[in-house]
């Protein structure tokens, strides 16, 4: 396959473990460094409006085809929370290192006095190219909320959490372990199986 598609995000974390999926595979991934401005209010109430909203976005600026990727973590206990809201659950205006501490910090404390609450990430992608509609694709992967944090690698809620069948955070796996299992695997698994077809 040899494609190239913008990839929407400010998120060098998300730019590296997309651009080590999708470029096995033949892809090139371009980030946003030479759009250093661009910004999307994510107002949208689902994870596919907020995907989607990126990508159309993008799209306006350029004609390589966009993808964009709306993720979070939902903990059953909470109905949900922070979904939609993880990036900024602890409040906005942050730096990313900062913003991610603070919001695991205010999950901890939502959670007090449970013992291994259940959780999924969840990351929906969207797909759009020029004169078609947008097509989706959604990963998720289940897991528990750990008493602390452990682990160094990866970003966000990683360092707290388990996923099923494992004893390690995401934080403990290496980049290629996480991006085997993970929820923006599954989705871009399912992304690459429609550009293959
Ligand atoms: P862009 O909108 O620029 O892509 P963002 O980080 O704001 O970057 P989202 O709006 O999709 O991205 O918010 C996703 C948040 O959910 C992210 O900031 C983390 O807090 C959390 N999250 C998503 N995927 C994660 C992962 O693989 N590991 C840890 N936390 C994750």
């Amino acid at each position: 396959m040899n494609r190239r598609l913008r990839f929407v995000t400010h998120n060098a974390y998300k730019v590296r473990e997309i651009g080590a999926i999708l470029g096995a595979a033949g892809i090139e991934v371009l980030g946003l460094d030479d759009l250093p401005a661009f910004e999307v209010v994510e107002d949208g109430d689902s994870f596919e409006a907020n995907a989607e909203k990126k990508a159309r976005a993008i799209h306006r600026w350029t004609d390589d085809a966009a993808l964009a990727d709306d993720s979070g973590l939902a903990v059953d206990l909470l109905g949900g929370a922070p979904g939609i809201h993880s990036a900024r659950y602890a409040g906005a205006g942050l730096k990313r290192g900062e913003q991610d501490a603070a919001n695991r910090v205010k999950l901890h404390a939502a959670l007090a006095g449970h013992e291994k609450p259940k959780a999924r990430f969840i990351c929906v992608l969207a797909y759009v190219e020029k004169n078609k509609k947008p097509l989706f694709f959604r990963g998720e992967v289940e897991g528990t909320i750990t008493a602390s944090e452990r682990g160094t690698f990866g970003f966000g809620y990683d360092p707290m959490f388990v996923p099923t069948g494992s004893t390690r955070t995401f934080a403990e796996y290496s980049p290629a372990e996480k991006n085997a299992v993970s929820h923006r695997a599954k989705a871009l698994q399912a992304l690459m199986r429609h550009l293959a077809g």
